[in-house]
């Protein structure tokens, strides 16, 4: 294979922070060579997992999230997609690439949404240990209210990573949304934190993500007994993981971009872009979702 020489005196970029303290690498469009990491990883012959929930309503995103997989996420790679759904009926037949598959969990629902949201981490962690870890190499556990727009490889892969939250990459550290009662589990300090991670991505080996949703399980319960619920539910508990347990990879926000944001000059590509809800009818009780309240 013949590319271009890394040069020890030239960075491909300036203008944003390509690896932390700790030296984890942080991915940007022009930080790697995806033709290099795709050598390596087929050499491993690498299966991935990408976990998603569809539970009530949010049953209408399956389409277009994999749809959009199909076409931008791992293309080549083994790929099993674990759809965590209440309503098994609902999810339609997609037909897919050589070497992807679909796979149904069935799982309960929650009366609350800060529960349905929140539970992820429970089910995601059993069902690691139950069946995960024998299917697939890495996890990458996401959103379902998204669609992927440019491509997401083998680049993302590492132990554990997260992903820098889009509206949160440029803020100090006291103005972060961690949760700041000191009473909560998931209570960080005003003078610590790295970055802020969003909830909605973020993943690494089998072994690393039940690590870190056990984590995130355990301290939801510990709460839950204390009458205290983190004020941005599972992703404020990410946060106290990724605080003392540092990532070894973390995604820019490329991976995790908000549309209606704009596109800032730094952020070159938009892989993963959150969709419009109709926040009144996929989250008012009454309303009968229309498939035509999001847009993508
Ligand atoms: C308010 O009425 C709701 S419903 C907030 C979240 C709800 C929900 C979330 C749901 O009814 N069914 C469901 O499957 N989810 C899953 O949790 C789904 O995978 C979704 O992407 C994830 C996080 O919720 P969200 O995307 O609505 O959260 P934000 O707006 O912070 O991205
Ligand atoms: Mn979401």
């Amino acid at each position: 294979m013949l590319y271009d020489k890394p040069q020890t005196l030239k960075p491909p970029r300036v203008d944003v922070l390509m690896v932390t303290p700790w030296l984890a690498p942080i991915i940007w469009d022009g930080s790697f060579n995806i033709d290099i990491l795709n050598a390596q990883f087929h050499q491993r012959n690498v299966r991935v997992g990408i976990t998603v929930f569809a539970i009530k309503k949010y049953t209408v995103f399956v389409k277009t999230f994999i749809e959009t997989a199909e076409q931008f996420f791992m293309v080549g790679h083994k790929v099993n997609y674990y759809v965590f759904t209440d309503q098994a009926n609902e999810i339609v037949n997609l037909t897919l690439t050589e070497g992807r598959q679909l796979v149904i969990l069935e799982v309960p629902s929650y009366k609350r949404w800060q529960e349905v949201s929140m539970r992820r981490m429970e089910m995601i962690r059993d069902h690691a240990r139950q069946r995960f870890f024998k299917e697939v190499d890495f996890l990458v556990c996401v959103d379902v209210d998204m669609k992927f727009s440019d491509s997401v490889g083998v680049e993302i892969l590492s132990d554990v990573f997260g992903t820098v939250h889009p509206s949160y990459y440029n803020g100090p550290r006291n103005r972060f949304t961690y949760e700041r009662r000191p009473r909560s589990t998931a209570y960080i300090p005003r003078d610590e934190g790295d970055f802020y991670y969003a909830g909605g991505h973020f993943g690494g080996t089998v072994a690393e993500v039940y690590k870190l949703t056990n984590f995130c399980h355990n301290a939801m319960m510990t709460d839950k007994e204390k009458n205290i619920e983190a004020i941005w539910h599972d992703e404020s508990y990410v946060n106290k993981y990724f605080l003392y347990h540092k990532p070894t990879k973390i995604l820019s926000p490329e991976y995790l971009w908000i549309s209606g944001y704009g596109v800032p000059v730094f952020l070159r590509r938009r892989r993963v872009v959150t969709l419009l809800k109709n926040n009144n009818a996929i989250r008012n009780k009454r309303a009968l979702l229309n498939i035509k309240s999001y847009k993508t």
